[in-house]
């Protein structure tokens, strides 16, 4: 019946949604339930968690209530190196359906396991994470993240088609494709990287594609960093509102958090998915409202749970009620990992940071790169952003003007001067996932 109503819907709920605005009280039964199962099947099928639970002299019934959560080990990224490939997986192969890989920038990947039922999770909250972006049955949805291991692709493709959206399985890359599509197909909503899809406005500008003018409405972009002077700059460049989704392969790819209508702070699927906020370096909990590292716990996942997996990503959970209805707690905008910082002349300096600071100068693209170097034994960090062709041209006599207002913008934003290199639109290289911001030519 709910499915019925909600076909003939223009818009609205679908059915998939329901958990989204459980009573907290139910919320929380949910969760514990789950969580005192999940760590029975983890204990009794995974060595790894049983030994660290053991030296801790914790069985499964040591969980009686959530706050117990935090007695339990960390998990890390490490555990899935060490136990390379199938070290952590709590089914025996002939559950398990499907396995996805993340590249990882060295040596071997973490390679991550799901059953039929994990799929089927795993479709639910993409269905969720579209949804609550405002997609509806009727809505034709470009699926730009690149399918194969890594998770976005298939993760987003499973969520679009539970939803009853139509989706273009196109993948990433082939850009003059990707326009032609969202034109001949009247393409609604798009998904991938928010810098592959700076690099999508900039290609149809310069193919004469007024995305503006399409029917194109909805962006839904994540899996890196990203600002929200980034957000303002695509919305206006191409006439759509954008929402941020975020996900990691070793919980389940993306589908773990979403943005809904009011854009402000990501909703975490907290019947599936545990969070803690810690101190990165003490590993206590912190309270909500309190900046600190991300932590996940997996609450059904049955081929690879993950117990307080630590993410690495530095967030805050927002205590206040959204005004969308959803009961799940939010989360801020990741603007940040803990390990993407460097210090510069005493100065802690993130990537992010300086994203904000480019965008904030009229005459600048959303194409730049941060190179690090080494010059007698101290860090240097040098800036490369392209710079519009009227400005780099100089022809009006903006080039200058654009450099000391992107200089003072760092400095104001940073704390500290650095090495500015105006280049030429297109210098960059471009990216058809996640891009990389960062050149690191400190050691060699
Ligand atoms: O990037 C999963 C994903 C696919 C998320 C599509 C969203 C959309 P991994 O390749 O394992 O998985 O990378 C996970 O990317 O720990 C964050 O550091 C970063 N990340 C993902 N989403 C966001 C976001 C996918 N919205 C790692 N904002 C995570 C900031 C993000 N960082």
């Amino acid at each position: 019946m709910l499915r019925e109503l909600w076909n003939d819907a223009e818009g609205g709920f679908h059915p998939a949604s329901a958990p989204d605005f459980l009573p907290t009280e139910a919320l929380r039964e949910v969760q514990l339930r789950r969580l005192r199962a999940v760590v029975a099947h983890a204990y009794e099928k995974v060595p790894l968690y049983r030994t660290r639970m053991d030296e801790r002299g914790l069985t499964p019934a040591a969980i009686q209530g959530l706050a117990d959560i935090a007695r339990l080990p960390f998990t890390v990224k490490a555990d899935l190196r060490d136990t390379y490939p199938f070290g952590l997986f709590a089914s025996p192969m002939s559950d398990v359906v499907r396995l996805h890989a993340s590249s990882g920038t060295t040596g071997k990947p973490i390679v991550v396991a799901y059953t039929r039922e994990d799929v089927e999770v795993w479709s639910e909250v993409m269905a969720r994470t579209l949804a609550a972006c405002g997609l509806h049955r009727g809505d034709i949805l470009q699926n730009a993240f690149g399918y194969g291991l890594f998770t976005g692709g298939l993760g987003a493709h499973y969520g679009a088609e539970t939803l009853g959206a139509t989706v273009v399985p196109i993948s990433g890359g082939n850009s003059d494709r990707q326009i032609m599509l969202i034109r001949d197909f009247g393409v609604s909503a798009i998904c991938c990287t928010p810098s592959y899809f700076t690099h999508l406005v900039e290609r149809a500008g310069e193919l004469g594609v007024d995305l503006r003018a399409l029917p194109l409405r909805i962006g839904i972009f994540g899996a890196e960093p990203w600002t929200d002077a980034m957000r303002d700059h695509i919305e206006a460049a191409a006439g759509i509102r954008v929402f941020d989704i975020y996900g990691l392969s070793e919980i389940i790819g993306p589908g773990v958090a979403s943005e809904c209508g009011e854009q402000n702070g990501l909703h975490i699927f907290e019947d599936h998915f545990y969070p803690e906020i810690i101190d990165p370096e003490t590993g206590e909990v912190l309270p909500d409202g309190a900046e600190g590292e991300l932590v996940l716990t997996t609450l059904s996942k049955r081929a690879m749970p993950m117990l307080r997996y630590r993410t690495r990503d530095i967030t805050a959970l927002i205590a206040e009620p959204c005004p969308c209805g959803r009961t799940l707690r939010r989360m801020r905008r990741i603007g940040r990992r803990s390990d993407d910082m460097f210090i510069i002349r005493g100065v802690n300096v993130f990537p992010s940071q300086v994203e904000a600071a480019l965008l904030a100068v009229e005459g600048t693209l959303p194409h730049y790169q941060i190179i690090l170097s080494r010059q007698q034994g101290l860090d240097q960090m040098a800036v490369e952003v392209e710079v519009t062709p009227e400005v780099f041209s100089d022809k009006v006599g903006a080039l200058e003007g654009v450099r000391a207002r992107l200089a003072k913008s760092i400095e104001h934003i940073l704390g500290i001067r650095v090495e500015l290199r105006l280049v030429e639109p297109r210098s960059i290289a471009r990216s058809e996932g996640k891009a990389k911001r960062v050149i690191d030519r400190r050691n060699g």
